[in-house]
């Protein structure tokens, strides 16, 4: 057996592990639940050997949609006391105890890779997903639009817990009253590669104040001092629209409605567009300000079908900062730290949905992206994000979505697939 195709295998192995049988935990210790973005790639590893799991995956995810058309970021099948903010603190009010927020709307997209390995079991798994994919997109254009682009209430909605683009917002909050709480994440992972105290005061505080409000969006809306337009959301929503436009089409449904959503993005995208700095950026709506940020999020324009040449620019000039790209910030910005989560460390997964809009749009840096994704993982494991300098592994270890790029993307037995 070659080296890359004992990967293959041990990237299966990764995938068995946190396979809880009908959903997949990001890792075990660390994130004992199912989330949501997280299954969106797990299905897409599984695709690889197994169609079956992977449209089960989906099908899993789908069946915490709540009645508005949330789908939460935390599904709670089973409690684990290794975890905070448990369901007891979330109070969610969907048919499986959930967090009260989303996650970056992947699963159109990524249905849509599963969809294509295998047409036929693809159309008959998908045709009652579509309805609750459409009905989970609804929900984003309904509540969440500032300027045509996409607002997160939370920063872990986004994905991209304590990114820069959220410092200002973050900044206005006074967690007073948010009480003693245990954290769990920091007995698992080193506290230098997690969010700090600050940051966990104002999460928690602001997953009190949403449970409070009972999760309504028309009172959250009014009520929680906390709302940024955010490129992850936007591009990954503009970029779902068109592939469920596309699934849809397949179906033989009316897309209308998705048409007019995806004209409604494109408009709305540029309203994330930073003059001053020349790149696409989080914009803090209640305050009016810019982030400043160069993340991995402002290169997902391509996966959105946006291209721009200041963007090609920026997208060459942080490449030759960095030993392995794309940094969640860009390493000469005064706030990298090339080891705390979202303000540095690269992420296999971003890079791989930034890596395919580039190859769809003719950029040769979606395969050095590839290749580079390749060799991080070959190199140090299947991390849940590494240094950027060096590759050092951080995080958790032996990581679902790690292991599901391997196979999707990043493996050159992808490529044949
Ligand atoms: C909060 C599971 C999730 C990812 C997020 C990542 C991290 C959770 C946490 O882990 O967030 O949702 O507790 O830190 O930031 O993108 O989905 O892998």
């Amino acid at each position: 057996m070659t080296n890359l195709q004992t990967l293959d295998e041990k990237a299966r192995t990764v995938l068995r592990q946190n396979d809880k049988g009908h959903y997949t935990v990001p890792t075990h210790g660390l994130y004992p639940y199912q989330w949501n973005w997280d299954s969106a790639f797990a299905a897409v590893g599984f695709a690889n050997y197994d169609i079956d799991r992977a449209w089960v995956e989906l099908e899993s995810l789908f069946a915490g949609q709540w009645d508005d058309g949330m789908v939460p970021h935390i599904l709670f099948h089973q409690e684990d006391p290794g975890y905070f903010p448990g369901p007891d603190v979330w109070q969610g009010r969907g048919p499986i105890p959930s967090s009260g927020i989303s996650q970056p709307p992947v699963a159109a997209t990524l249905a849509r890779r599963v969809f294509d390995k295998n047409p036929d079991v693809g159309r008959e798994r998908l045709s009652p997903l579509y309805d609750r994919m459409v009905a989970w997109h609804r929900w984003f254009m309904d509540w969440r639009l500032d300027d045509g682009a996409v607002c997160i209430d939370h920063p872990w909605e986004s994905g991209r817990d304590n990114a820069p683009d959220w410092d200002r917002g973050m900044g206005s909050i006074d967690p007073v009253g948010v009480g003693e709480y245990t954290r769990r994440d920091t007995t698992h992972v080193n506290s230098d590669m997690r969010p700090t105290r600050y940051d966990y005061d104002r999460y928690i505080w602001l997953v009190q104040r949403g449970a409070r409000l009972g999760w309504q969006q028309s009172e959250i809306v009014k009520d929680i001092p906390f709302r940024v337009a955010d490129p992850t959301m936007t591009f990954t929503l503009l970029r779902a629209n068109r592939d469920l436009l596309a699934l849809g089409a397949l179906l033989g449904r009316d897309t209308s409605e998705i048409a007019g959503w995806i004209e409604i993005l494109e408009a709305g995208a540029q309203s994330l567009w930073n003059p001053q700095r020349q790149h696409y950026d989080g914009r803090d709506v209640l305050s009016g300000s810019w982030a400043d940020s160069l993340s991995n999020a402002s290169f997902l324009c391509w996966y959105a079908g946006l291209d721009s040449e200041p963007m090609r620019r920026a997208l060459r000039e942080v490449l030759a900062n960095v030993t392995y790209g794309i940094p969640s910030l860009d390493s000469r910005d005064t706030r990298f730290d090339g080891k705390r989560y979202w303000r540095g460390p690269v992420w296999g997964m971003m890079n791989m949905l930034a890596g395919l809009g580039m190859s769809e749009m003719g950029l040769p840096e979606g395969e050095v992206l590839r290749r580079s994704t390749a060799k991080l993982i070959s190199e140090h494991g299947f991390a849940e994000y590494f240094d950027p300098r060096d590759g050092a592994p951080a995080g958790g270890q032996s990581f679902t979505w790690t292991a599901a790029v391997w196979l999707g993307w990043a493996s050159p037995s992808a490529e044949a697939n």
